[in-house]
C-alpha cells in the first residue's frame, strides 16, 4: 500500500479487522515502529475526531506530529497547472507537496467536498494535487469523495457488536440544515458492500447518490420498510447529488427516534446534531455505538499508520 485514500487501498479487510482488534487489546505494543518518523496532518476544514485520534494513533507507534490549519493559517494555494498565478493563491501545490514532503515521513490531508461544482470536487484536486507531488506517502483524512478512515473504524465497529453471522446493517439518510458532502455515504457503502453483512440504503427521493457507488445494493425510499429487522442503523446526512450540493428538503420524520431504532444498534460518524438528525436519548441510550465508532478512529488510524510505516 503507497497512500491510503480509499477503502480499496485495504489489500485484505479480514485480516484488517482481526489486526485492528490486536492493537486495540495492547496499542502501545509497536511504539518503537515509529520513532524517529513524523506525521503531517494538514487540515483544509474543521475537525475533532480525526484530528485528535490520528495524532494519538501516531503517539501510540511512537510518531512524532506536526498538525496545521490550512484555513486561514496557510498560504491559498493553487492546484491549476499552467494558470497565471496573479490572484489571491500565493503558493502552487507543486512547491508546498514538495516541500512538505522533506519535514515528514506520512501526510494526512483533509479537505472537503466543496458542493458547488461537481466535476471539480469528483477531481479531488487537493487530495490528488498532493499525492501527485508528495514524494511521501498520503493519508485521506475525508476527501471530497470519501472518508475512508471513518469506513474503517465503522466496519472495526460493527464487527465487534455483530450478534449474528451475517447482521442487517441499514444506512439512513437523515436530514440536516446544512448541505453535507457524500464522502462519509461513500466509504460507508464501499466498505459494506465487502462485509458479510445483509446491506441496504434509504433516503427520500431525489437523495440518490452516484449509482457507480451504490451498484447492486438495494435502495428503498420507504425508511420504515429499509429498518425493519435491521441490526446496526448507520444514519448519515448528505445534500443531494443529482441537484449538486442542494438541500431538497429537512423532512424530520427521517429523523432517528427511539421508536424508529426499535432494537437496532445506531451508527453516525458524528459531529451528529441532536434532535435534528438523531433524537438525543437515541445518542444517550446503550444502543448507541458512537462513542465506540469515535474510538475506533485511533484503531482504523493506527493500523493504516503501520501499514505505511512498515513500506519507510
Ligand atoms: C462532515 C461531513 O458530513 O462530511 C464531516 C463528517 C465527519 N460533517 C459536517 O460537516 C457536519
Ligand atoms: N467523524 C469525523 O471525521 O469527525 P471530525 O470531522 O470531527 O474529524
Amino acid at each position: 500500500m503507497k497512500n491510503y485514500t480509499s477503502v480499496y487501498d485495504i489489500p485484505d479487510l479480514t485480516q484488517w479487522l482481526n489486526e485492528a482488534r490486536e492493537l486495540k487489546s495492547n496499542p502501545r505494543q509497536h511504539k518503537q515502529l515509529g520513532s524517529g518518523k513524523t506525521l503531517g496532518l494538514l487540515f483544509f476544514n474543521n475537525s475533532l475526531r480525526t484530528r485528535l485520534s490520528t495524532q494519538k494513533a501516531a503517539l501510540n507507534l511512537g510518531m512524532e506530529v506536526m498538525v496545521m490549519n490550512f484555513g486561514k493559517e496557510g498560504w491559498a494555494l493553487e492546484f491549476a497547472d499552467g494558470t497565471i498565478m496573479d490572484g489571491d493563491r500565493a503558493e502552487h501545490v507543486r512547491e508546498a507537496a514538495r516541500v512538505v514532503s522533506q519535514y515528514c515521513d506520512i501526510l494526512g490531508i483533509r479537505a472537503f467536498a466543496g458542493l458547488k461544482d461537481k466535476s471539480e470536487d469528483e477531481s479531488e484536486q487537493v487530495l490528488n494535487g498532493f499525492i501527485d507531488h508528495c514524494t511521501i506517502p498520503v493519508i485521506n483524512l475525508e476527501s471530497a469523495l470519501g472518508h475512508p478512515l471513518q469506513a474503517l473504524a465503522d466496519a472495526i465497529t460493527i464487527a465487534e457488536h455483530k450478534t449474528s453471522k451475517r447482521p442487517k446493517v441499514v444506512l439512513t439518510w437523515a436530514p440536516h440544515p446544512r448541505p453535507l458532502p457524500h464522502a462519509v455515504a461513500n466509504s460507508f457503502i464501499r466498505m459494506m458492500q465487502q462485509m458479510p453483512v445483509d446491506f441496504c440504503i434509504t433516503h427520500p427521493e431525489g437523495y440518490e447518490l452516484n449509482d457507480k457507488i451504490v451498484g447492486n445494493t438495494p435502495v428503498f425510499h420507504d425508511q420504515k420498510q429499509a429498518l425493519e429487522g435491521a441490526d446496526f442503523i448507520y444514519a448519515k446526512n448528505w445534500s443531494s447529488y443529482l441537484d449538486y450540493g442542494k438541500v431538497l428538503n429537512r423532512d424530520n420524520s427521517w429523523m432517528i427516534t427511539q421508536d424508529v431504532l426499535g432494537k437496532a444498534r445506531f451508527m453516525h460518524c458524528l459531529p451528529a446534531r441532536r434532535n435534528v438528525v438523531v433524537e438525543g436519548a437515541v445518542l444517550d441510550s446503550g444502543q448507541s455505538l458512537v462513542i465506540e465508532q469515535a474510538n475506533n478512529r485511533t484503531y482504523a488510524a493506527q493500523l493504516v499508520l503501520k501499514k505505511l510505516l512498515e513500506t519507510l
